[in-house]
């Protein structure tokens, strides 16, 4: 599969402003700092699309990339950045917002495929990613896992991080893939491409 066209379309602070076309889409969400802009402008190789910074809670919109996968025949979807959460230094009221935003899209986006949820892969998942895959679990909400940073662990160290993971989600989590990724290295970024092509088909 081949990117043709990934651009930035607008950024979205509630659901009712989100595009109403129809186009299938697929959100990435995680914690902070955990790698999702930077998945996606390795996902779609464009350096800067999305904003990537060492300063955690960057992302603070719904952000909507419009992408066409060619060549034949052309895909075409939206990859929408959400903000991460957990970040320490926000206001109550402010992770509050960030929660009812979030959870209200989640919810009530008939045009949502699938939710890639990102863990790092150095870390045990947090209360606050437990609490997310489960509540989208009860919603029914399609997610798939990424475990980002990949490039952090040697190959040899990589499956037994990937099965800590997994034994502290809880079993309805149906976490039996993980796919590692790494945005300095490009691992796993084929596969990625190939699992979204797979689940906008379906
Ligand atoms: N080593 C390594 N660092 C990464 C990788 N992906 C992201 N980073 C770094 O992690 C930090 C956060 O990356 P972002 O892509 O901005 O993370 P985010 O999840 O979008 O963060 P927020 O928008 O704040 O929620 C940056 O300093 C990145 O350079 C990766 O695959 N490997
Ligand atoms: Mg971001």
């Amino acid at each position: 599969m081949r990117i043709d066209k990934a651009e930035f379309l607008k950024s979205c602070t509630a659901l009712e402003q989100c595009p109403k076309d129809g186009l299938p889409e697929i959100a990435i969400v995680g914690r902070s700092n955990v790698g999702k802009s930077s998945l996606l402008n390795c996902l779609l190789q464009r350096k800067g699309l999305a904003k990537v910074s060492g300063t955690p809670g960057k992302t603070r919109l719904i952000n909507f990339f419009k992408v066409t996968l060619g060549p034949n025949p052309p895909v075409v979807f939206y990859m929408v950045d959400l903000p991460g959460y957990g970040y320490a230094k926000v206001s109550i009221a402010q992770r509050a917002a960030w929660g009812a935003v979030v959870e209200n899209y989640l919810l009530h986006r008939p045009t949502l495929r699938c939710v890639i949820v990102l863990l790092d892969i150095r870390h045990d998942p947090s209360p606050l990613d437990q609490q997310l895959l489960s509540w989208m679990d009860s919603y029914k909400i399609p997610s798939f896992l990424v475990a980002t940073k990949s490039d952090q662990l040697t190959k040899g160290r990589q499956p037994a991080a990937l099965r800590e993971i997994r034994q502290l989600l809880s079993p309805s989590n149906t976490a039996s893939e993980i796919l590692p990724f790494s945005s300095k290295t490009g691992e796993g970024r084929e596969a990625l491409l190939k699992k979204i092509v797979q689940i906008l088909q379906d």
